[in-house]
C-alpha cells in the first residue's frame, strides 16, 4: 500500500486559492487584507456597497486553514468586489478577518498560509495590520502607525531551504507615500515580534526600544517574508491598542485591545477604504 505524500505548503495554498475560485465564483484577486486585534471594526468599510458585494466563508472552508483562536478575531474570510470609480479599475479583495499566531503551536506554515493562499490566488500586493504595543508615549491608543521595518524576535523563518530573500525594503516605501496622501499625519515605526503569547516585561520593552523597535507584537514579520518571498507588495499598518509594558503604569488587558479598536474604527475603515482601490 503507498501513502499519498503530504502537500507542501505552497501546493496545499495552491489546493486552498482553487477552492476559494470555486466558492466565490472569482478566479483571481487583487489585493489581499489580514485583520488583527482591533480591525474587526474597520473591516465593514471596505464593502461601500453595505456588503452588498461581498461574499464570506469560514477559513475553513479552505484546505489547510483550521478556527481562530483569540477573541476579537472571527475565523472568517471575505471576498469583496469593489467596483471601479474613475480611474481606479474593478478590483477583488481578500479579506481574513483572522490569522494563526506563532504562539499557537500550529507551526510556521500555518502561520503564513492565508499569505500564500493569497498569492495563489493572484494577489500582488497584501495589506497586514495588526493591534500592539506602542513605545513612544505620544501614541495614544488608537493610534494607527505605518511599520517602516521590523525586527523578527522568533528566530524563525517560513522559508526553508538556501532561498536567499532580500528584505531591503520589505514594507514598500511607495505604499507607505500612498498612506501619507490619504492620512498626512501618520507616523512609522518599527515594529517588533515577539514570540507571545505572553507580553513583555518592561526590560523586554526597554530592549526592543535600545534595538531600534518602536512597536511589539505576536504577529506580522513571518508573513510579511512570505509575501515577499511570494512577490507580493506589502504595507504593514499597527494599531497601536496599548502603551508597551513599563511605557505607563497601567497593566496590559486584552479587553482594553478591542476597545481601542471599536474607538478608531471609523479613521481605520475610512483609511482602509481610500488606499485599498489604489494600491
Ligand atoms: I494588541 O503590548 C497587543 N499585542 N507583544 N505586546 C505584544 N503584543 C501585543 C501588545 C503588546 N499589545
Amino acid at each position: 500500500m503507498t501513502e499519498t505524500p503530504a502537500p507542501t505548503p505552497y501546493a496545499l495554498a495552491e489546493q486552498a486559492a482553487a477552492r476559494l475560485a470555486e466558492l466565490t465564483g472569482v478566479e483571481r484577486h487583487d489585493v489581499a487584507l489580514v485583520l488583527g486585534s482591533g480591525w474587526l471594526p474597520a473591516a465593514d468599510a471596505l464593502d461601500g456597497a453595505g456588503g452588498a458585494n461581498t461574499t464570506e466563508l469560514d477559513v475553513t472552508d479552505l484546505p489547510g486553514f483550521s478556527a481562530a483562536a483569540v477573541a476579537g478575531h472571527s475565523g472568517k474570510v471575505r471576498s469583496i468586489r469593489l467596483e471601479g470609480q474613475g480611474d481606479a479599475p474593478e478590483r477583488h479583495l481578500l479579506v481574513f478577518l483572522s490569522r494563526t499566531h506563532y504562539y499557537e503551536g500550529k507551526g510556521v506554515d500555518a502561520v503564513v498560509h492565508g499569505v500564500r493562499t493569497a498569492a495563489a490566488a493572484g494577489c500582488r500586493a497584501i495589506v497586514l495590520t495588526n493591534g500592539c504595543g506602542g513605545l513612544n508615549p505620544a501614541w495614544m491608543p488608537g493610534t494607527p502607525v505605518l511599520i517602516s521595518d521590523h525586527i523578527n524576535l522568533t528566530g524563525r523563518s517560513p522559508i526553508v531551504g538556501a532561498r536567499f530573500v532580500d528584505l531591503t525594503d520589505l514594507y514598500a516605501a511607495r505604499l507607505r507615500e500612498l498612506c501619507r496622501t490619504v492620512d498626512p499625519d501618520l507616523d512609522e515605526g518599527v515594529y517588533v515580534q515577539f514570540p507571545g503569547p505572553h507580553y513583555e516585561t518592561p526590560a523586554e520593552v526597554r530592549m526592543a526600544g535600545i534595538l531600534g523597535g518602536n512597536l511589539v507584537g505576536m504577529s506580522t514579520t513571518l508573513e510579511a517574508i512570505a509575501a515577499r518571498e511570494a512577490g507580493l507588495e506589502v504595507l504593514g499598518i499597527s494599531l497601536v491598542t496599548n502603551l508597551a509594558a513599563g511605557i505607563s503604569d497601567a497593566p496590559l488587558d486584552h479587553s482594553e485591545v478591542l476597545e481601542a479598536g471599536r474607538a478608531a474604527a471609523s479613521r481605520m475603515g475610512d483609511l482602509l477604504a481610500r488606499i485599498v482601490p489604489r494600491i
